[in-house]
């Protein structure tokens, strides 16, 4: 009894602190992002809500396809998170929408704060993410179809057909955060030695260099 006691208590702790949410639960109706510079807390503060309106909680972005202007990848991603919709502070919710050429890839990345849960809207593609224990867990996913990619996990989309390809991603924080992993290891500032990225790619750091030129900075 005392044991069970225990262990309810500390699952309300859990509770009461969030460990079981991703972003901080809300605290009042609404909290508009003011992206006013100068005031830095945790998400952003919140506008005086004499001031907030409807547009606050609106967004068209991703109502068209992304303009795809990187042609290496064939792919576009359109965020819609609370940098877009300052409506979103603190709600712990957010979408994005990404766009692929024909044979398009959206590169191996990660979310740190968000599970994501990504609709196809149109066309087939190969997705897939990699656990901790180096398992791929992949699918071919079609108009219609969702598929699941759990918090902070590598993974990666590509349209191997020659049909251009449209999703829709759900994610449960107001802003996920994106790290690619070319991009991050490769086109950082400053670089990462290229002696730390040949031991750990088992490569010559003359491979490195060829790797670095080919990807352009903010890829
Ligand atoms: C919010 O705006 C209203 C109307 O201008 C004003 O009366 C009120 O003092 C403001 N509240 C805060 C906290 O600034
Ligand atoms: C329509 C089409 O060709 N889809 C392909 C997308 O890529 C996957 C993975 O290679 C193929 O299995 C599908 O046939």
């Amino acid at each position: 009894m005392a044991g069970a006691m225990a262990v309810l208590m500390v699952l309300l702790a859990a509770i009461a602190t969030g460990a079981f949410a991703n972003d901080p639960d809300m605290l009042q109706d609404v909290c508009v992002a003011d992206h006013t510079p100068g005031i830095l807390v945790n998400g952003f503060a919140c506008k005086n809500i004499s001031t907030i309106s409807p547009l606050d909680f609106f967004f068209k972005g991703i109502s068209q396809p992304g303009q795809i202007t990187n042609t290496i990848l064939g792919s576009k991603v359109t965020s819609a998170n609370v940098q877009d919709i300052p409506g979103l502070n603190t709600l712990g919710i957010s979408m994005a929408r990404a766009d692929f050429a024909p044979y398009g890839l959206n590169p191996p990345h990660i979310h740190p704060r968000a599970t994501e849960m990504l609709f196809v809207l149109e066309g087939e593609l190969y997705v897939g993410f990699i656990t901790t224990s180096n398992k791929l867990i992949s699918k071919v996913v079609k108009a219609g179809e969702v598929f699941v990619f759990p918090r902070g996990l590598v993974h990666f989309q590509k349209n191997m057909s020659k049909h251009p390809a449209a999703v829709l991603a759900a994610f449960n924080s107001q802003l996920p955060g994106t790290q690619q992993f070319a991009a991050a290891l490769f086109t950082s500032d400053p670089p990462v030695p290229n002696d730390v990225l040949a031991k750990a790619f088992n490569t010559d750091q003359h491979s490195v260099e060829k790797i670095r030129a080919g990807l352009t900075p903010k890829m």
